[in-house]
């Protein structure tokens, strides 16, 4: 017997991509550098085949088809973000006037043909000219962050229907300062965590501007969750996940949601000399005093954990790790092209917590999705026939709903991503979209996931 997964009425049903991993250059764009163009460029033998963010989807050029294809599968909502060195191309002063063009020819086309418009500030991409200066290890970059947020309400804020200030906003900060990823490839715990103390400043100064301009539109900011499991339900096991989520977890959602550091975190740091040293009163009254209005996931695996198994190199590098180890469950389903856990679940959890932990926040899906190697290897009759993409999507969603059945309060789903785009060092080694780019061509083709998902989209649910 099948069994049917209905959605409420206006969930939101979209897809997700970014500047830096769709636009693209054209001549004459007038785009500013960021740490991806320099990076992808002085660093191109960390970048899979060594592919640099000149060659992505091309969304920059081709953002009118892209959009048609976008209505074409039924999708009701996109995200974007805005490129801050595109728009500002220093970072503070000068605005670059092909880039108003281009964001409010976009804007306005995605709701010419009917779809929600979710803009995101920063997703990982500084201007190099303000990275040169220490990025936001500097406070200066709260006030140039400030000031662009609040020239992107005023140039965009018609056309915007969800804000959002930052996606992903440990990822500056723990792939940037801790684990030697992203530039500027720095591994200094407490260097991390003045970054990410300055970001979540940034967010809160964003959220104020916003709210002086009494819009009707809506801000929030976009977080990755790994839930985070223990091997065993033995005391030790069971103290490294607590670590685990403290320090990966708890360390920012406490902080956005609910305006404080856990104390815990403050003792811990304090006791190993790891605090940021530049954090003001007035900074954590503002942090105190702020609020979202939406919220959004991004989920893609869990954090296993277990009890370290080594004692810590006492002259080490202070790490979130020194307190846990990383387990690898017998029998876990991978995706072996990311080499991560996949645990549809994983959704149903974290959702019952935020309803739990943080209040009946309005939230929504913002990512989720599966990067797959050599899709090509999956191409009959000129169609990706991505089986696994629609069964990793329906499991999800079967979670989702389950969750949604229990009252948590979701908004909507939106997959990542739209087109194949360019990944933060796999480049295009992984593929995500609902339709294919050819890598040669530039030619984007639907795949059998998008063709499910418009279905999907149409009936608000789905049967199986
Ligand atoms: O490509 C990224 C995106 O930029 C942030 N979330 C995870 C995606 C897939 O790895």
């Amino acid at each position: 017997m099948k069994k049917e997964y209905k959605f409420p009425e206006n969930f939101f049903w979209g897809t997700a991509t970014s500047a830096v991993q769709s636009e693209g250059r054209v001549s004459g764009d007038q785009k500013g550098m960021d740490i991806w163009d320099y990076s992808s460029k002085e660093y191109n033998h960390r970048f899979y085949h060594g592919i640099t963010t000149e060659q992505v989807s091309g969304f920059y050029r081709d953002y009118r088809e892209d959009i048609k294809k976008a209505s074409d599968i039924s999708l009701n909502s996109f995200r974007t973000s805005i490129s801050w060195a595109r728009l500002i191309p220093n970072g503070v002063g000068e605005i670059n006037p092909e880039a108003i063009t281009f964001y409010k020819n976009v804007f306005t086309e995605l709701r010419e043909k009917g779809l929600s418009v979710f803009v995101n500030l920063y997703h990982f991409d500084m201007p190099m000219a303000l990275q040169k200066e220490g990025g936001f290890e500097n406070k200066n970059t709260i006030e140039a962050y400030k000031n662009y947020a609040e020239t992107c309400f005023d140039l965009f804020g018609d056309l915007v229907d969800y804000w959002f200030t930052f996606n992903e906003p440990m990822i500056p900060a723990e792939a940037g300062y801790l684990h030697d990823r992203h530039y500027p490839y720095v591994v200094d715990f407490k260097r991390a965590a003045q970054v990410l103390h300055n970001i979540v400043v940034s967010h809160c100064e964003a959220v104020r501007v916003f709210r002086k301009k009494k819009r009707n539109n809506q801000i929030g900011i976009i977080m990755d969750v790994l839930p985070v499991y223990p091997r065993s339900s033995h005391p030790a096991d069971m103290e490294a996940a607590r670590m685990a989520d403290l320090f990966y977890t708890r360390s920012l959602n406490e902080v956005i949601l609910k305006g404080e550091y856990p104390v815990e975190l403050i003792e811990i740091l304090t006791e190993y000399n790891q605090l940021p040293p530049q954090v003001s009163k007035e900074e954590l009254a503002l942090i105190k005093a702020t609020k979202i209005d939406l919220l959004g996931i991004n989920y893609y695996q869990p954090r296993r954990v277990k009890a370290k198994e080594c004692l810590v190199n006492p002259n080490g590098v202070f790490m979130p790790e020194n307190f846990f180890d990383p387990y690898i469950m017998p029998g876990r389903r991978m995706n072996t092209s990311r080499g991560i856990e996949i645990y549809p679940k994983g959704i149903y959890d974290i959702a019952i917590n935020i309803k739990k932990l943080y209040g009946d926040i309005p939230w929504f899906v913002s990512e989720n999705g599966i990067g797959i190697q050599d899709e090509e290897a999956f191409i009959r009759d000129g169609i990706v026939q991505d089986d696994y993409r629609i069964e990793f999507l329906t499991e999800h969603l079967q979670w989702l709903h389950k969750a949604m059945k229990e009252g948590v309060n979701c908004k909507g789903y939106h997959m990542w991503t739209f087109v194949d785009c360019w990944s933060w060092i796999n480049t295009f080694k992984n593929r995500y979209g609902f339709y294919r780019l050819n890598l040669e061509t530039g030619e984007k083709t639907l795949k059998k996931s998008g063709i499910w998902f418009k279905e999907v989209i149409e009936n608000n649910g789905f049967e199986v």
